[in-house]
């Protein structure tokens, strides 16, 4: 009898999606990424993983692919990543965000429904859903305030996984993920839009870097470490919520000076501060108590904020080198 266990990952492309593959594959697990078609195939983050993962096309906008696909593969616990992740984006297309980040959770959910098997199931929540911050530091206990359209859309994914759980008695959990990044990260987003700044200034590739609010403060990871809490969650007794944190709080003006001080550079000199980059509201100070996870999951973060900052300015310096003018 074949015991591997099998792992469906929607948004397998994305940052997260591939740091999840990379550990569920280094545990044994059949792992299968599910991608939307697109014009261009670029799958460059999980490129390097080959064969070794398989890829079926579906969309969390489409019920009936999605439900086939579950129906197919039958995962044994399945990861959902898949959203519109970049909250500017949420204001310029907020139903857009509310179908794919909101109501897809629950297409998810009513694929594993139908199929009648103890499937578990991961839902990829967020620290924007506490938004407008009614305790500090965020606990799994702290009510939700949402400033964007991605917000609103998150705290739906995130009720509707409870309502299940409760409804039909499902293996389905929540985790209240902070900010975690890598040198894999989009670069609309604001630490490796400042990592790959850095590292066009320093090699002469451009002059300054135009930013938003310099002053909000999040309470940054490293993905590498965020997946693993993932994993964890899935393999407990009883389904539950956690917030997945480091428990510090940095501004991005603090990210700014240590990133460009990797590469001997003063940031004061480079940073402009753009309105253009400036949200319609803002979340101004996250920091998430992840005392619960260590205490029931083991799950404590690895990386420090300071070993995160420098990896990844020194990953974008290496990979602009070929192109530098200076
Ligand atoms: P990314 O933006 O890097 O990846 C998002 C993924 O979702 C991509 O693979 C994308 O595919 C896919 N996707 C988007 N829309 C659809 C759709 N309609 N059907 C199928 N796939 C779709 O996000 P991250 O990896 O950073 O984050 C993963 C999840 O965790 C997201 O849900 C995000 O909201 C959430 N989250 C992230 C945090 C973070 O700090 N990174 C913190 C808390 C929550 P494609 O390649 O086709 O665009
Ligand atoms: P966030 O991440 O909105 O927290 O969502 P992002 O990196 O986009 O912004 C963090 C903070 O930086 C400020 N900021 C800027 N942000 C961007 N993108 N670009 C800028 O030029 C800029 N200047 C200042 C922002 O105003 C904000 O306060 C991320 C996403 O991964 C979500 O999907 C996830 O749910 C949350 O993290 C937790």
């Amino acid at each position: 009898m074949n015991d591997r266990r099998t792992a469906l990952i929607t948004g397998i492309t994305g940052q997260d999606g591939s740091y999840l593959a990379e550990l569920l594959l280094s545990k044994g697990y059949r792992v299968v990424g599910m991608t939307r078609r697109t014009s261009t195939d670029v799958h460059e983050r999980i490129g390097h993983l080959g064969d070794q993962i398989e890829i079926v096309s579906g969309d969390l906008l489409d019920q009936s692919s999605m439900t086939k696909i579950v129906e197919d593969i039958k995962p044994d616990e399945i990861y959902n990543l898949a959203a519109q992740s970049f909250v500017p984006t949420s204001w310029a297309q907020p139903v857009l965000t509310g179908e794919f980040t909101g109501l897809g959770v629950t297409r998810v959910l009513e694929a594993i429904r139908a199929t009648r098997r103890p499937i578990r199931f991961y839902q990829a929540s967020s620290s924007e859903m506490f938004g407008k911050v009614q305790d500090v530091p965020q606990t799994e206990h702290t009510a939700f305030y949402p400033r964007s359209p991605y917000g609103v859309a998150k705290v739906y994914g995130h009720w509707i996984t409870v309502n299940y759980r409760e409804s039909y008695d499902m293996y389905a959990v929540s985790g209240l993920l902070f900010n975690h990044e890598s040198a894999r990260r989009g670069r609309e987003f604001v630490t490796r839009k400042i990592s790959d700044g850095v590292a066009r200034i320093k090699h002469g590739l451009a002059r300054e870097l135009r930013l938003g609010n310099l002053d909000a403060r999040r309470d940054w990871g490293f993905a590498g470490d965020y997946v693993r809490a993932m994993w964890l969650m899935l393999q407990a007794q009883t389904p539950d919520d956690y917030v997945i944190a480091t428990g510090r709080t940095h501004s991005v003006r603090e990210f700014c000076r240590l990133a460009f001080a990797v590469a001997d550079l003063d940031y004061e000199r480079y940073v402009v501060e753009d309105p253009k980059f400036v949200r319609p509201a803002e979340v101004d100070l996250l920091i998430g108590d992840p005392a619960k996870a260590k205490r029931v999951l083991g799950w404590e973060p690895v990386t420090s904020f300071e070993d995160l900052v420098e990896r990844m300015v020194r990953c974008d310096l290496a990979r602009l080198q070929p192109l530098a003018r200076v």
